[in-house]
């Protein structure tokens, strides 16, 4: 195996160079706000909206929605960092709403302009990545999984089969991202993933470095298409990308692995300086609106934060534990946090497994 990020070929380009789209909201007038182009541009994870979504939004509001995609929280983040190239709605999980705010790269909302914020879970209001709500809007949750191939794989109950094993040599993909791939290690290791110990680490490290040779590819928001294509039998993903491909093909599987696994959330965000904030505040209530929402969890198949849409979900849906865990597994999962300057020891490991 020579290089195992692959490429990903689902991903549309639309921005034409950040320099050039930079200059034409730099320093944008409050007038030019009142009068925002019916234009918004989404940076969302691929397979995360639902079928009908965007072209509701344009019926009802007349703003047309491009969308990008990107394949982990860190891609997000460095697109953001050098200033924004133009998005304005993105997708952030828990711990990276709260580096965005650190980093001042998300805008506060305006409430007043998402009326249907009122069907966020009250549960769900007050996180401390970001206290009653300030700068994001929950979507959806999830876990952290095993997707396999029935036929090929025995009912995975350890994070072993993938991560410390050589029993399906060659037939297994990872995720591309570094907090979740190092911070699940770390789990199946006895430590927390959100450790700043360099040698707690290093040695979640070094058991990817010595998987590596049984790896087919770390999948970048993919590994669904991978087991779907049956180009491995066995991959760490997030629960609803298998989901979506187990209604295809009922010879694939979901399963949590008894150490326990990452529970996210992930939000609804403004990015500063984006072109389009009063459209962006109009897509975010949009997404919230029940009807809506309830078809977007149904097409992806995670678990809404939107209570009044989750009334609309059929009791299949909600009492299946692949896609609502059961409160058993979420005692024994974790939520990855912001840790701060740490996050370098997690860049550097990464770094290393990818160069072994
Ligand atoms: C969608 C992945 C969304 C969950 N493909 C990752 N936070």
């Amino acid at each position: 195996m020579t290089s195992l990020v692959l490429p990903r070929a689902s991903r549309r380009k639309f921005l034409k160079g950040a320099a050039a789209v930079g200059l034409t909201f730099t320093g944008m007038s409050r007038r030019a706000w009142a009068e925002e182009e019916k234009a918004l541009n989404f940076y969302n994870w691929d397979t995360y909206i639902g079928e009908t979504t965007i072209d509701t939004f344009t019926e009802k509001t007349g703003i047309e929605v491009q969308s990008d995609f990107f394949a982990n929280n860190e891609e997000l983040l460095a697109k953001l960092k050098q200033g924004n190239p133009g998005y304005d709605v993105i997708v952030p999980s828990d711990y990276m709403v709260g580096t965005m705010i650190t980093l001042g790269i998300v805008e506060p909302l305006d409430k007043s302009k998402i009326p249907n914020f009122k069907n966020v879970d009250p549960t769900m209001a007050n996180p401390a990545y970001d206290p009653d709500l300030k700068h994001s809007v929950p979507y959806m949750f999830g876990t952290v999984g095993i997707g396999y191939r029935k036929s090929k794989v025995e009912t995975p109950t350890s994070w072993a089969d993938v991560l410390d094993s050589d029993k399906y040599s060659g037939r297994i993909a990872l995720l591309a991202d570094q907090r979740v791939v190092l911070g699940v290690a770390l789990h199946y290791l006895g430590f927390s993933m959100n450790t700043t110990n360099p040698d707690e680490i290093n040695k979640a490290r070094d058991l990817l470095i010595k998987q590596k040779q049984h790896l087919k590819a770390f999948a970048p928001d993919e590994g669904q298409n991978m087991l779907a294509a049956g180009d491995v039998d066995i991959v760490m993903e997030w629960n609803g990308d298998i989901i979506q491909v187990s209604r295809e093909d009922d010879d694939i599987a979901y399963a949590i692995p008894n150490e326990g696994t990452n529970v996210f959330v992930d939000n609804l965000c403004i990015p500063k300086d984006g072109p389009h904030p009063l459209n962006a505040h109009a897509f975010i209530d949009h997404v919230n609106d029940p009807t809506v929402n309830a078809e977007i969890a149904t097409t992806i198949e995670y678990a809404t934060a939107n209570i009044e849409a989750r009334k609309l979900l059929p009791p299949e849906a909600l009492n299946d534990p692949a896609i609502y865990p059961a409160a058993e597994i979420i005692a024994k999962s974790e939520q990855i946090l912001d840790i701060g300057d740490a996050t370098t020891l997690y860049d550097e490991a990464w770094t290393q497994v990818q160069a072994a």
